[in-house]
C-alpha cells in the first residue's frame, strides 16, 4: 500500500491529493509524517519536503513528479489532455500555478509573520505573483475549469495556488489580484464548487486556521527557532 506524507496547510500535498480524490483512489494513505522538519526527515528524505510518495519504502518527492506517476498507474479518469496538445496545455496551466504562483507564494508566506517585514522580498515576490495572475488570466478556461471543461491537473495545481494568494498575500500587505482578473475570478467562484475542490479547500483552510492559532499563541515561533537549533546542531 501506497502512503503519502502530507500536511493539510502544505499546497505542493494539497496538489497531488485533489488529484487522488479526483481519480478516485483510495488505496493512497495520507499520513502527517511524525519526523517531519526535523534533521531525521532530512536524513531520509534529501529535498526535507512534503510531499513524498512511499511505494513500499521507496520514496518519491516533488509533487509534480508524483502527479505524474499517479497519472502513469491510475491511468483513468485522466487528468491529461485528449491529445499531447492539449496534455500541453494543461502542464503548462499546471506550472503557473506551481512555478509562477506557488513558489513564490510558498517563499513570501514567512513575511506575514516576520517581527519585521522585508518590503524588498514583498515587493519582488509580490510583483512575480501579480504578474502571473494576469498572465493565467488570459490562459485559463471560462468554463468553470482550468483546461478542457473538466477537472484535470492544472486545476489540482491550481486550487491550493489561488488558495494562497487569497489568503496570505493580504496578510503581507498586498491587495489579493484575483477579482481584478475576470477569467481567474470567474474560475476561482466555479472550482470552489467542485467537489473535490472543495474537500481540498475545507483541509488547506484548516490547516491553515491551526497554524494561525499556533502564530498567535508563539507556539510556532517556539517550534521554529526548536527546529533550527536541532537542524544546526545535526549539520554541526
Ligand atoms: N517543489 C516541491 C516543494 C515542496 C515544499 O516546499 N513543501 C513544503 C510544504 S508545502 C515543505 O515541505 N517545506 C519544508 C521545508 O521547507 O523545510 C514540490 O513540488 O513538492
Amino acid at each position: 500500500m501506497m502512503k503519502l506524507y502530507s500536511g493539510d496547510l502544505s499546497p505542493y500535498s494539497a496538489r497531488v491529493r485533489m488529484q487522488i480524490y479526483a481519480k478516485g483512489i483510495t488505496d493512497i494513505t495520507l499520513e502527517r509524517p511524525a519526523t517531519f522538519g526535523t534533521p531525521q526527515f532530512r536524513r531520509d528524505h534529501p529535498i526535507g519536503r512534503i510531499p513524498v510518495l512511499d511505494i513500499d519504502g521507496d520514496m518519491m518527492p516533488e509533487s509534480e513528479v508524483i502527479a505524474e506517476y499517479l497519472e502513469e498507474i491510475y491511468s483513468t479518469p485522466s487528468m491529461l489532455g485528449a491529445n499531447p496538445r492539449e496534455t500541453a496545455h494543461i502542464r503548462t496551466v499546471a506550472r503557473i500555478g506551481d512555478i509562477y504562483i506557488m513558489n513564490n507564494m510558498f517563499m513570501l508566506s514567512p513575511q506575514s509573520r516576520a517581527a519585521t517585514r522585508n518590503d524588498g522580498i514583498v515587493e519582488l515576490l509580490g510583483g512575480q505573483v501579480v504578474r502571473n495572475i494576469k498572465a493565467l488570466d488570459k490562459l485559463i478556461g471560462t468554463d468553470g475549469f482550468a483546461c478542457c471543461g473538466r477537472v484535470t491537473m492544472a486545476d489540482c495545481a491550481l486550487v491550493p495556488a489561488l488558495f494562497l494568494v487569497e489568503n496570505v498575500l493580504p496578510s503581507v500587505g498586498l491587495d489579493n489580484p484575483i477579482p481584478a482578473n475576470p477569467n481567474v475570478a470567474a474560475y476561482w467562484a466555479a472550482i470552489q464548487t467542485n467537489a473535490y475542490a472543495a474537500k481540498t479547500l475545507v483541509e488547506l483552510h484548516r490547516g491553515l486556521e491551526e497554524r494561525r492559532e499556533l502564530i498567535r499563541s508563539g507556539a510556532f515561533e517556539k517550534m521554529m527557532a526548536a527546529a533550527k537549533a536541532a537542524m544546526e546542531a545535526a549539520e554541526g
